[in-house]
């Protein structure tokens, strides 16, 4: 690996990458001449790594290496690839660290979460080594003698992969483990908010086994950059299946994309998770748990909670003590504070797009009890490690009065702000909670099992806690969202086979003759289960017979 003299010159947080593409098992500096450069989130002084960005032609460079390696890869034996995500998976353990302070450095999570995420990369590693020893078809009874029947689960060939930055080495973990466990090959671009990480996870993949041209990495930007241009593949057939996970609206064009190629790609979007807190919760559960759920990882999960829905009862009691803690959360530059709830902003990009709803609520009539903005050196709280100019910081932000016609209840803001909305009763709650156009986590507080029993019936979401946070889905259960969040694919356990594989019927035919099914069947028309509905013989033509 290859480094470039830092930018930051008190050199606090260690090297800049050199960074490249990584097409048919070797670093690449593609045939364009421009590059872009991954500052860390809390201190953009320092540059965590510099890529080029990739064009039409190595775009192409690297489905042609996916391409060619994928006849090889999908002939080699499940057991044996899954041995490769194995091995993946203990060198994932052994640089757990490291790769921890590179996602800190790049996107700012803290210290425990960004373990936590590389965590969630090597239970998926863990869990797809062994899936490789099943990947089961099944032996199926023939409708006739001397015929026997198998499925088999096949890979589909090229998947394109882009993944979003916030969570930039589990959700790529959730994709790229799979599918290539399931014979395909990989074109991957990783948001261009953590290159230097999805750099790392690739070459240790090969150090790990995996053979040249089976995962490609190809960088750039989104809009207007390497990300259309890998949509716009989908178009000119480079892609056999496509993953993604970022917004609604491009998801949208990825789902047209892949209509048009009559392919169903996987789509993972965004969310407006609701929370509900009955009047018989454990409160002082409840204010932590919704704590983490609305202000972990600064609100830059899509399992982020969106909507506290809050029975009246406890309404003014859950509000003080939420409002008390939120105030007093530890914020600042995670790579120098351990310590810190959460960091900053991915990148000024996620910040400027976070304080426009701010207008968006006040228009709405909403009451902002808790919210400042945009840190500076000036308001920043007491206890914050760090120079708030250096990053995009936001204070905790916390709406009340919120109610089901606003704008702000059902629009997704990536960042650390929750609204409040007032219910009378649990119907309304449920009402409320599925009154958004997203489906993706929920939760409910609350210590009556009818309570649990009928909101985990009737609320329309693809993962729902009960008593816990609407994040932390774990890494073998099956994720994804309902309406606006998703396309109805799911990630993770074994649910995400269905997703890079396509199903073969096979029949084999031992009688030595000609048997057609449903027509040479031994009962066919032998009139046996007769229901006495004779009188149809009136409507029978003789010369038919
Ligand atoms: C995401 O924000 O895209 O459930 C994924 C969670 C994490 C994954 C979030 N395990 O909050």
């Amino acid at each position: 690996m290859k480094f470039i003299e830092n930018s930051d010159k008190g050199r606090r947080y260690g090297k800049t990458l050199n960074g490249s593409h990584f097409i048919d098992g070797k670093d690449d500096q593609g045939s364009g001449r421009e590059q872009f450069s991954s500052p860390n989130a809390s201190d953009n002084n320092d540059i965590v790594g510099t890529f080029p960005i990739a064009d039409e032609s190595d775009l192409k460079r690297a489905v042609g290496a996916a391409t060619k390696a994928f006849e090889k890869w999908s002939q080699t034996p499940a057991p044996i690839r899954g041995e490769v995500i194995g091995r993946f998976g203990q060198l994932l353990l052994q640089n757990k660290e490291i790769l921890a302070w590179i996602v800190t450095r790049e996107v700012g999570k803290t210290k425990r979460e960004a373990l936590g995420s590389v965590q969630e990369a090597i239970d998926t590693a863990q869990f797809f080594q062994s899936e490789g020893r099943r990947l089961y078809g099944q032996t199926v009874w023939s409708e006739m003698r001397n015929k026997e029947c198998m499925t088999y689960r096949r890979p589909y060939g090229v998947v394109g992969i882009i993944t979003a930055g916030n969570f930039p080495i589990a959700v790529p973990s959730w994709k790229i483990i799979p599918a290539v466990l399931c014979g395909n090959t990989v074109v991957w671009k990783p948001s261009e908010d953590a290159p230097t990480i999805g750099y790392l996870f690739a070459k240790l993949f090969q150090e790990a086994g995996l053979p040249s041209g089976v995962l490609n990495v190809i960088n750039g930007l989104g809009a207007k950059g390497t990300g259309e241009l890998m949509i716009k593949g989908i178009d000119k057939g480079y892609f056999q299946k496509f993953s993604f996970t970022g917004s609604t609206a491009v998801g949208r064009l990825i789902g047209e994309a892949c209509g048009r190629q009559l392919q169903v790609p996987s789509l993972e979007l965004g969310g407006k998770n609701p929370l509900v807190i009955m009047e018989d919760a454990d409160l002082k559960k409840a204010v932590e748990a919704t704590l983490f759920s609305c202000y972990g990882t600064g609100g830059q999960r899509c399992t982020s909670t969106g909507n506290i829905i809050l029975h009246e009862k406890i309404a003014d009691k859950f509000l003080s003590d939420f409002q008390s803690a939120a105030q007093n959360l530890r914020i600042g530059n995670p790579c120098l504070d351990s310590k810190a709830y959460y960091g900053p902003m991915i990148n000024a990009r996620f910040g400027e797009k976070f304080l426009e709803h701010f207008d968006m609520a006040k228009s709405d009539g909403a009451k902002l009890v808790l919210g400042k903005g945009r840190m500076t050196e000036q308001n920043k709280p007491k206890d914050f490690v760090g120079d708030a100019g250096a990053g995009f910081y936001c204070h905790p932000t916390l709406w009340e009065g919120v109610t089901k016609k606003m704008k702000i209840f059902e629009t997704e803001v990536f960042g650390p702000t929750v609204n409040v909305v007032r219910v009378k009763n649990f119907q309304e709650a449920l009402e409320t909670a599925n009154a958004v156009p997203y489906g993706l986590s929920s939760a409910i507080f609350t210590q009556s099992p009818q309570y649990m029993y009928s909101f985990k019936n009737g609320i329309d979401a693809g993962m729902t806690s009960i008593n816990n946070s609407t994040t932390g889905a774990e890494a073998h259960l099956p994720f994804g969202g309902t309406k606006g969040s998703g396309n109805g694919t799911r990630e993770s356990g074994v649910w995400v086979i269905d997703a890079y594989t396509k199903w073969q019927a096979v029949n084999v035919d031992m009688s030595g003759h000609l048997q057609l099914a449903q027509i040479d069947t031994e009962n066919t028309g032998d009139g046996a289960h007769s229901s006495g509905a004779g009188n149809l013989k009136d409507y029978f033509s003789p010369t038919w017979a």
